[in-house]
């Protein structure tokens, strides 16, 4: 169980990375180029060090909480010890070497962060994904990846072994759980009888670390691969103003961590800087349970999707006692939030923005002015402009792309490619810049707006979904003739999907109440159910172009009116 493994008791260790010393922590600048980096031995196990030498304070490394009362709490030393076994696992019971991939699809259990440590330690990239995943969503992240190794929980399981046989390169399948399961192996007791010695791989800042699936406007998901530079990006001091993180700080990121907001929120920023993080299990998303917690633990900072804040801000409560700062990615917060926000709890909600491909892009600092409804400015080594269509730079306040510089050099923590799909990945390239599809200005001071996106892609509640994975969905029930998906505007979630669907004669007489939360049923059953269309509108036929391309603009704007989606 959880508390068990609470109990080891670290083994003898000593430190081996160079870069770790007992002075201060690793320092760089914004525009620095280290050749080697890695976050286990350059960042987690310094903390360790500065533990060891009584230089940091008794708070833990990770503080795992659920509703039954279960808490977790491991120091750096611990966290080390754990992950140093993980990482023994996965090189000698799982013969995973650096570079193999591994699909990571845990809730939010103890056991998410020794798996993506022990991978940093080893080198072996790690893929997360949501738990609300289906078997057909595991099978195209396991194919696609060449996937040699699984870690999930009894949930997902039995989908797994239902396309397993589809997926030659899977050799191990790792279960998390207090149940053994044939043909899995048992990570909890492999943990336990693991030796806690292992040497950090030295890795290159430029070599692969993590790929995330990230969904387009068409086909399937693209895997966006990031090196470990990622990771580095959190030491730079642009990236360190954003929350100034102290080590006695408790940083509670409610991100599932199938999302790289869990890298940013729940890894990288608070660990450089030796905060706790905080975890609840929540396994169901409950607001009321939200800010229970807000008043019974220390949490001091509280990094979420606006839908959340706005969900907590329907709930009955005054201040929260011990909370400093908020910050929120994902999508806009609108002028009455943010009022609504101040008036109950006295802070303010900070911006940040980034996507898969990027990481953390622009933000707004702790301490700088809030521009209600910006994404902050621009955090270096990242020159993000707004761009044309050729890649030139436009003037301030001018509607363009928001892009990235990569050229003449990459900038440190862009991600690398999406893999196996060098179209794609030359079709965001725009002049020398990346382009993120999103529409934006920037103001005379540099800060940045969000207009929406240039394609298709839905952004609901903070997830961003590509239409024709709904589509592809719904057109496997029988109802379905066609069907076109597009977002529509809600006061919670920001967006939600909506279906336009044209139904097939024969239920053409069905009770379409009842129909309607068939479809929605069917398409929880068969992906992913936080794409599930929350609308759905029955129509004789859609707009088409004279090709027969569907006009999604044309459906999305009668949704919109004449506000344009953000
Ligand atoms: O609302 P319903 O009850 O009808 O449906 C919900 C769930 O109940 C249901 N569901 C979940 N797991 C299921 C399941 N149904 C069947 N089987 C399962 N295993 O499906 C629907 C899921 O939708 P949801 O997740 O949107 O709903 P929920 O639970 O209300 O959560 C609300 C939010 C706000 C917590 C959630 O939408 C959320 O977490 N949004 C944030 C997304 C996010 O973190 N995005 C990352 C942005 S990363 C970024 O921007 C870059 C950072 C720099």
């Amino acid at each position: 169980t959880h508390k068990s493994c609470h109990a080891f008791q670290p083994a003898p260790w000593h430190l081996r990375s160079q870069s770790v010393t007992a002075t201060g922590a690793p320092r760089w600048n914004d525009h620095d180029t280290p050749e080697k980096f890695n976050f286990a031995s350059d960042i987690v196990d310094y903390w360790t060090q500065m533990e060891k030498e009584g230089k940091r304070g008794p708070n833990p490394a990770l503080w795992w909480v659920n509703s039954q009362g279960d808490e977790v709490k491991w120091s750096f030393r611990e966290l080390t010890d754990f992950t140093c076994r993980a990482a023994n696992v996965f090189t000698q019971t799982c013969g995973l070497q650096q570079g193999d991939r591994l699909a990571l699809i845990l809730p939010r259990v103890p056991e998410w962060w020794l798996v993506t440590m022990g991978c940093i330690r080893t080198g072996i990239v790690f893929m997360p994904g949501t738990t609300q995943m289906k078997a057909k969503d595991i099978l195209y992240r396991l194919k696609e990846s060449n996937a040699k190794s699984i870690v999930t929980t009894d949930a997902l399981a039995p989908e797994v072994d239902s396309v397993a046989s589809q997926c030659p390169a899977l050799k191990t399948k790792l279960l998390v759980s207090d149940h053994s399961r044939e043909g899995w192996l048992d990570f909890r007791s492999l943990i336990k009888s693991a030796s806690p010695d292992h040497t950090c791989i030295k890795s290159k800042t430029t070599d692969p670390m993590v790929i995330f699936f990230t969904s387009g406007t068409t086909g399937f998901p693209k895997m966006a691969k990031h090196s470990h530079g990622l990771a580095l990006r959190h030491s730079f001091p642009s990236c360190r103003k954003l929350l100034k993180l102290k080590p006695a700080d408790v940083l509670w990121c409610l991100s599932d961590p199938g999302w790289l907001l869990a890298g940013i929120g729940t890894l990288f920023e608070p660990w450089t800087a030796g905060s706790t993080v905080f975890i609840h299990h929540l396994p169901q998303f409950d607001p009321k349970v939200i800010v229970e917690t807000l008043f019974k633990y220390p949490i001091t900072q509280c990094f979420a999707a606006p839908s959340v804040f706005r969900m907590i801000l329907q709930q009955n409560f005054s201040r929260f006692p011990t909370l400093e700062h908020c910050s929120t990615a994902g999508e806009a917060v609108l002028p009455e939030e943010q009022e609504k926000w101040r008036e109950r709890t006295g802070l303010l909600l900070h911006q940040l923005y980034g996507q898969s491909e990027t990481g953390i892009t622009c933000g707004t600092a702790r301490g700088a002015q809030v521009k209600t409804g910006s994404m902050g400015k621009a955090i270096p080594p990242f020159d993000v402009q707004i761009i044309d269509d050729k890649g030139n730079i436009l003037p301030p306040n001018t509607e363009g792309n928001l892009g990235i510089r990569m050229k003449p050099t990459k900038p440190i923590g862009l991600f690398m490619l999406y893999e196996n799909d060098p179209v794609k990945t030359a079709k965001v390239e725009c002049g020398d810049f990346y382009n993120t599809g999103d529409k934006a200005t920037i103001d005379e001071e540099g800060y940045i707006w969000f207009l929406g996106r240039d394609d298709d892609i839905i952004n609901a509640s903070g997830y961003r979904i590509g239409p024709t994975e709904v589509e592809n969905a719904l057109a496997e029930h029988p109802a379905v003739a066609e069907s076109a998906v597009v977002s529509s505007p809600d006061p919670i979630r920001g967006q939600v999907v909506k279906a336009f669907v044209v139904l097939t004669p024969q239920f053409l007489s069905h009770d379409p109440d009842q129909l309607i939360k068939e479809l929605q049923e069917h398409v929880k059953s068969v992906t992913a159910p936080y794409k599930y269309p929350r609308k759905v509108e029955f129509v004789p036929e859609l707009p088409k172009t004279v090709t027969g391309k569907i006009k999604r603009s044309e459906l999305r704007e009668k949704e919109f009116g004449q506000k344009q989606p953000q």
